[in-house]
């Protein structure tokens, strides 16, 4: 099947419409190993906390994070720019699981790795000008979850700030399409919940 029926039939077959040519997708179960995945991530991986700028101010990302990808897939966002590292076995192996269900073949992936419910992601949309040459207004985002579930929550940027809640985990693949990115932030919200580990890896495609 060519590349953009792919994409086509997971919209069609997996696809909730969000409204004002936002789009997402969710595929669970995509890996099955899932919890192998990640400890093999974890031990091949230089994950870290990073160092970014909120509010003017340097602060560590609470969770560890690791940047991949082809040389030209610069990336920069929180005040900072990151250079990506190259692919690894772990990591090829899971761009290729994806690029077989999605059509895309990503030149990047930033790794999120949660070590327990006080790791967290803040508010914030993936909007860069360099994730394409229509961006933010189409973004092609497809972030794949290892190991336990968390509540991953979409709030648009209205004023009326609906919400939509997810839970990934488990080796489920969330698409994210369309507006998505212009429309709504997304989070990770911390829990007081005892929760596993958690890796996330969105695939992206930075423009040359
Ligand atoms: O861990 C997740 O599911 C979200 C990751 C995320 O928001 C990001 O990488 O921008």
């Amino acid at each position: 099947m060519a590349p953009l029926d792919r994409l086509a039939r997971l919209r069609a077959e997996h696809g909730v419409e969000l409204g004002d040519d936002a789009w997402i997708a969710l595929v669970s179960g995509l890996i099955r190993d899932h919890e192998a995945r990640m400890h093999a991530l974890v031990a091949e991986l230089p994950l870290a906390p990073e160092s970014i700028v909120i509010f003017g101010r340097p602060v560590e990302t609470p969770r560890l994070v690791s940047f991949h990808g082809e040389p030209h897939a610069r990336y920069g966002y929180s005040g900072r720019v990151f250079e990506p590292r190259p692919w690894t076995p772990g990591l090829s192996s899971l761009r290729d699981a994806v690029e077989e269900l999605v059509g895309v073949r990503f030149d990047c992936v930033l790794v999120n790795h949660y070590r327990s419910g006080d790791d967290a992601m803040g508010w914030h949309a993936d909007d860069e000008p360099e994730l394409g040459p229509a961006a933010p207004r189409d973004v092609l985002i497809a972030s794949l979850s290892l190991g336990a579930p968390r509540r991953f929550v979409l709030r648009h940027r209205r004023r009326t700030k609906e919400r939509r809640e997810l839970s990934l985990g488990e080796g489920s693949l969330l698409v994210m399409g369309g507006a998505t990115q212009h429309r709504y932030q997304h989070a990770v919200p911390r829990t007081a919940k005892p929760v596993g580990p958690r890796t996330n890896l969105t695939f992206r495609l930075i423009r040359r």
